[in-house]
């Protein structure tokens, strides 16, 4: 038996691709080896006997004759061997593990390994679609053994279920599985009840199983993006992990014949910007699936770009998860509110009656397409997409700006600053002058105001051109500065500037109706402003220890700015601030997928501390530790929960549950 989908070009086109992207000569490279026996037996030994079966059966079958061959693989489901097979597996084994302790050896921060075969299928003793030996699951058994790790998580962003790791892990709590899958209410292959969402892992392991089944083909970025906010990031926050591991399948991007969803390239460079943000970088991206061969190494590109710290491009297009994803994401949230505190206070409950339901009846009835055909439409489909992603991949790629952080040294405070950032001069203030008189002159009251926009507009001006990429200022006028800096930058021709304000400050209403979005994060409500779709006011006060702020960042903040898509986003701290460092730290990490990083801090509260941890965060020079993660109380989930029914009509990427409040 052949298999004419995953073939050896699958990682010679992706190699070659990230070598056009001069990203290989970025990476350090980890030499490969074969995992040895004890390794792979880590996941597939047979309790009861002394026999491996699965092992010996795999090692026997590099000296047999092609029949041979058929004979074995026929004893699994859409598995193929070859008599390299089991060397190639071998390799692929200890090509992860090889990753693994570079990663928490601290050689590196994070990685990927390119292997084939792929292991997310194989279980404990048995090949099964294309799998021989699970990769990603030796890799969490080994570094539990080897690095005595007790919490790990495996995210599977493959189209196909990995029931092989999910059976591996379904009693382990120390192993949190995460799988999205295509499902069609059981159509898909493999077919099996235990993809939907209610299996939830078993005994110990209850709760650290997460299955979200898509029931429609179709998906892409909003729907992926919508799976990560309200499904995928609270509970990955909430399991604080000591190492993050991906079961990487790209079948789940665009073009892709098993999958046919829609997610174009770009998706999975903002889904690995946001693992990267646990268990302290400690990230090893493995690959599975992925079988059209532009998206595959397009997706694979973006991925390696994210790891090695460059900026995220935006998305493009509508966001707004369809309501198929949406009645999925509701489910999950269902099944799983028993086990996760940041579920206690959602309102979340299971949807029966699915919108997908009558589709089947549909697809039964449907005129099956001769295999001829259906080969023909399929080779047109592949050079489409294959056309398609030539040109968006130019037009969503940017270069990324010579430096990263830019800060003026007015107070000469700049050295105390942990990370060495980029010194910008002042504006010169005859020009202040001029653009003031110019432009501003109804912001600006105060003498003594503009004499303190130099640094503002000279680290401004070096973002909007590109020279730099996110910045960081001190003022003492947080709310004219960024008044001044929102026209400025509308004026230059940023369409969406998004801004949020952090503390006491008088916010200037703004004159550019559409073209700013902002959020107002601050202890007392806000009398007299009243929310728009442009003016959102989020009232926050710290009351616990370690961070509570997730729910809010994770909940509502990014679904709001994912939404509107900012090409550009500006911070402004002020006084009583009434979120945490930790909780900016957060915010800033995750608010960097936007805008391709382009972030503008200005900064009334100076605070050393607060200074230090934004520039840090900013320059992306240390692993964040964002504080103990605290689930939100009652009262600020509601808050939550009402600011997300106001809103997500408008701002689509809030919705989490199918039947609209509203
Ligand atoms: N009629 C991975 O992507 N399809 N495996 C079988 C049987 C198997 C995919 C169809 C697809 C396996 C790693
Ligand atoms: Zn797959």
């Amino acid at each position: 038996p052949v298999c004419d989908i995953e073939v050896p070009e699958r990682l010679s086109s992706s190699y070659e691709q990230l070598k056009s992207y001069h990203l290989v000569e970025r990476c350090v490279l980890v030499p490969a080896r074969e995992g040895s026996e004890e390794e792979i037996l880590l996941v597939h030994r047979s309790e009861t006997y002394f026999y491996h079966q699965h092992l010996e059966v795999a090692k026997s079958t590099q000296t047999m004759n092609e029949e041979e061959l058929k004979r074995v693989s026929g004893n699994y489901d859409a598995f193929f061997f070859h008599p390299n097979t089991y060397r190639c597996a071998r390799l692929a084994v200890g090509a992860t593990l090889q990753l693994v302790d570079a990663v928490m050896s601290g050689k590196v921060c994070n990685g990927m390994a390119l292997v084939r075969p792929p292991g997310h299928h194989s279980q404990r003793n048995a090949a099964n679609g294309f799998c021989l030996f699970n990769n990603v699951a030796i890799a969490a058994e080994y570094a539990k053994l080897k690095y005595g790790l007790q919490r790990i998580l495996i995210v599977d962003w493959d189209v196909h279920h990995g029931q092989g790791t999910q059976y591996i892990f379904e009693e382990d709590p120390s192993v949190l599985y995460f799988s999205w899958h295509r499902y069609e209410h059981q159509e898909f292959w493999p077919s099996l009840k235990e993809s939907d969402h209610d299996a939830v892992g078993l005994g110990k392991g209850k709760g650290f199983n997460i299955n979200l089944p898509w029931n429609k083909v179709g998906m892409g970025n909003s729907d992926y993006l919508a799976a990560f906010f309200h499904v995928l990031l609270p509970v990955a926050f909430e399991f604080d992990p000591e190492l993050v591991l991906v079961s990487s399948g790209y079948d789940s991007g665009i073009g892709d014949p098993e999958g046919q969803m829609n997610a174009t390239p770009e998706v999975f460079a903002h889904l690995t910007h946001f693992l990267m943000q646990l268990a302290n970088g400690k990230l090893c991206v493995i690959l599975e699936g992925g079988y059209h061969l532009k998206s595959l190494s397009e997706s694979v590109c973006m991925t390696v770009k994210t790891l090695l710290g460059d900026p995220v491009p935006q998305i493009t297009g509508e966001m707004a998860p369809c309501l198929s994803a949406v009645e999925s994401i509701q489910n999950v949230r269902a099944a799983h509110k028993p086990y996760w505190k940041w579920l206690i206070y959602e309102d979340t409950s299971f949807l029966q009656n699915l919108s997908t339901k009558s589709h089947l009846l549909k697809k039964a009835n449907a005129n099956p397409s001769t295999e001829q055909e259906s080969k023909m439409t399929n080779n047109d489909e592949t050079v489409k997409v294959e056309r398609f992603l030539e040109l968006h991949m130019k037009n969503i790629l940017f270069p990324v700006p010579p430096v990263k952080t830019a800060t003026t040294d007015s107070k000469a405070s700049a050295h105390l600053l942990p990370v060495p950032l980029h010194l910008v001069k002042e504006m010169d203030k005859t020009e202040i002058k001029a653009l003031v008189s110019d432009f501003y002159a109804d912001l600006v009251k105060e003498d003594k105001t503009w004499l303190s926009l130099g640094s503002m507009l000279a680290i401004l001006d070096k973002i909007l051109k590109k020279e730099v990429c996110n910045g960081i200022v001190e003022s003492p006028t947080a709310a004219v500065s960024v008044a001044v800096a929102l026209r400025h930058s509308v004026r230059f021709g940023f369409q969406r500037v998004l801004c949020i304000f952090i503390g006491d400050m008088e916010i200037i209403p703004n004159t550019e109706d559409g073209k700013v979005l902002m959020m107002h994060i601050c202890e007392k409500e806000q009398s007299g402003k009243t929310s728009s779709k442009h003016y959102i006011s989020l009232n926050w006060k710290e009351d616990a220890e370690g961070n509570d702020f997730y729910s809010a960042a994770l909940g509502f903040i990014l679904p709001v700015a994912y939404s509107y898509q900012p090409n550009l986003t500006v911070i402004a701290v002020g006084p009583n601030r009434s979120i945490r460092i930790s909780e900016i730290s957060l915010l800033l990490a995750l608010l960097q997928g936007l805008a391709e990083s382009r972030i503008f801090a200005v900064m009334e509260d100076t605070e050393i501390n607060l200074m230090q941890s934004v520039a840090k965060a900013l320059a992306g020079a240390s692993t964040p530790h964002f504080g103990v993660y605290v689930p939100p109380t009652q009262e600020k989930a509601n808050k939550i929960k009402i600011l997300r029914d106001q809103f997500q009509q408008e701002w689509k990427m809030l919705q989490c549950s199918g039947k609209l409040s509203i």
